[in-house]
């Protein structure tokens, strides 16, 4: 037998080892269920409670629950109106701030037992989760840790029935994706009674969230948690409208200062009106267009997106809103199902170890789980695509693989036009989990580049996508409709009077709260009083706007029942903080 010479043994075995090792992970890594929930975009919300019946934001905590009875709720068909949209997740708030409870808790009266729906019988947590396995979608809930009902609510006696109804809805209630700890703390309630302002001090605290973090860890080890004063998973995006920041990272401090992984959740509600379902609220609705440019504000930025759609008082979703949120799903559908730089040839500068295995070409393979990435303190990169032939398109959509954390701070893009490359986008700033990068307009070309100009590590991107901004269709219009022409005059600090030609019937007020978003006199309590004189007022409503803070929106309130008058005087009674009272406008409506 010829021997091998041992050079050439050496360099068979060089080139067997030379599989390059992949890199160290840098900085925190995500968990396998934070990196499942990133890869779910987008999900929808559903507030549906007492609030509903009420016409409230928050309920003060007293609310007659009889008025509940959705006699038309059936949660497989709000469900499969979800799953068309394209979602594959809900988050229902089974307690919201006014502390009723939507299933048959243990642990308070105030819950749908003592409700005319299904005579005491019905459950709606139940309903939702069995209708969320049927569809294959996967359910989560918001349980409020705020409760203005609970007599015990800022004493130990509530600690013990908040967990209680944690590991209820944990235990009996199948898988639970997601669970929304809300960060609301208004104070003042209910509470059995006392009718006061309670405070709880510090919210990790008194809710003990480290140990129900670790309680609930062990009942659902898959469940991903919301907020908890950054004790969970994920958090707040900083706005009720549905964006986030750019840019987008998903790494964060906890509260001892240390970096965590803890990416962002944009959310937003459909309707204009609020989170809850409020009457003549079709007029309101956001149209698709307006949807889709949130979609790109959040998911395109690198966080989820959940948005509600709110169920109104029969228990269905009304249908100026299903229409949008079908129109903007099917855009949505239309602008991911083609991306032009599948299988397309790709080329980097630098390709670690020169192993193939992370090479350029895993940029356009569509497995989101191989990626380029070059030596380690390299931390900048050129990556080329041609396409087969000149295309059009105005999104470059740009993944990292998280596993090994975010990395990449500084890159731009720059398409192959008139025989010279130019910047298409130089302001890309971070990326994560996806970044969808809009050019100022559509680009025809067959040529491309990402040139990442500063990282944190040796980046490792797994995915470069070309795509098409459909054109986003209307949803139906919907007759809108307008103010009376009330002309309010304003009599002492924020007292303001309108005195209509005739007696007018008045169904409903709006309250737009002061404009330049500052919290002290922004108005949250008021009265509004009618008078056919000008002289002598009775009381037509006497109400709270809740979630100012978190949402300082236009917020229209029914009256009770519509009333007739020539005169109506609005009169504030509280504000979120001290200071001068301000309003930003004043709307009275026929209906
Ligand atoms: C806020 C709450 O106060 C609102 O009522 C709503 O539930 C929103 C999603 O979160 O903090």
């Amino acid at each position: 037998m010829k021997k091998f010479p041992l050079t050439l043994l050496l360099t068979a075995l060089a080139t067997v080892c030379s599989a390059a090792q992949p890199p160290a992970p840098y900085g925190p890594v995500p968990t396998e269920p934070q990196l499942r929930w990133q890869r779910m975009e987008w999900y929808a919300f559903m507030h549906f409670g007492i609030n509903t019946y009420t016409d409230r934001e928050w309920g003060y905590g007293n609310e007659d629950i009889s008025l509940f009875n959705p006699t038309k709720f059936n949660a497989d068909k709000v469900v499969a109106t979800l799953k068309e949209a394209g979602m594959p997740a809900f988050i229902y708030t089974a307690k919201h701030h006014d502390g009723w409870c939507a299933w048959p808790t243990k642990t308070t009266k105030h819950n749908i037992t003592r409700t005319p729906y299904k005579k005491g019988k019905g459950d709606i947590v139940r309903a939702w989760s069995k209708a969320a396995a049927k569809h294959g979608m996967k359910f989560g809930v918001y349980l409020s840790p705020w409760d203005r009902n609970h007599a015990e609510y800022g004493r130990p006696g509530y600690q013990k029935a908040y967990m209680q109804q944690i590991t209820e809805l944990l235990t009996n209630y199948g898988p639970i994706f997601e669970i929304w700890f809300d960060g609301a703390n208004g104070g003042d309630g209910w509470y059995g009674g006392a009718q006061e302002k309670r405070n709880i001090g510090d919210a990790a605290t008194y809710y003990r969230f480290p140990e129900v973090v670790a309680a609930i860890r062990k009942l659902q080890p898959q469940c991903i948690i919301w907020g908890a004063e950054m004790y969970g998973d994920v958090h707040w995006g900083g706005s009720e409208k549905g964006f986030v920041k750019y840019p987008c990272r998903n790494v964060t401090k906890n509260r001892e200062g240390k970096d965590i992984w803890n990416p962002l959740e944009a959310d937003t509600t459909i309707n204009r009106r609020g989170w809850f379902w409020h009457p003549n609220q079709q007029t309101a609705v956001k149209p698709p267009k307006q949807l889709m440019q949130i979609y790109m504000d959040s998911v395109g930025r690198g966080a989820n997106l959940i948005l509600n759609i709110a169920p109104n008082r029969d228990g269905e979703l009304d249908a100026a809103d299903v229409a949008s949120l079908l129109t903007f799903g099917k855009a949505r559908r239309e602008l991911l199902a083609k991306d032009y730089a599948l299988h397309a040839a790709a080329q980097a500068d630098e390709t670690r170890g020169n192993d193939p295995a992370y090479g350029a070409e895993k940029l356009t393979d569509g497995d989101i789980e191989t990626y380029w990435s070059p030596n380690d303190g390299t931390t900048t990169g050129t990556l080329e695509l041609t396409l087969p032939q000149p295309e059009t398109f105005d999104i470059v959509r740009l993944r990292e693989q998280i596993r090994l954390g975010q990395r990449v701070r500084r890159f731009r893009i720059e398409v192959w036009q008139d025989g010279a490359w130019q910047t298409a986008d130089a302001e890309g700033q971070s990326i994560g989990n996806q970044v969808m990068r809009q050019l100022p307009a559509p680009v025809t070309t067959d040529r491309l580049r990402v040139v990442i100009t500063e990282s944190d590590a040796c980046p490792c991107l797994s995915e470069i996508s070309l795509l098409r901004m459909p054109l986003v269709g209307d949803a139906p219009a919907v007759a809108q409709d307008s103010p009376l022409p009330a002309h309010w005059q304003q009599r002492e600090q924020g007292v303001n009077i309108t005195e209509f030609t005739q007696e007018t019937s008045v169904g409903s007020i709006a309250v737009t709260p002061r404009k330049d978003g500052t919290l002290a006199g922004m108005v949250n309590r008021f009265r509004l009083e009618a008078s056919d004189d000008g002289h002598s007022w009775h009381t037509v409503l006497e109400t709270e706007l809740g979630n100012l803070r978190a949402n300082p929106i236009e917020q229209r309130v029914s009256l009770p029942a519509p009333v007739k008058a020539k005169f109506f005087r609005f009169t504030p009674t509280g504000t979120l903080e001290p200071g001068d009272i301000r309003v930003g406008g004043l709307k009275l409506y026929e209906k």
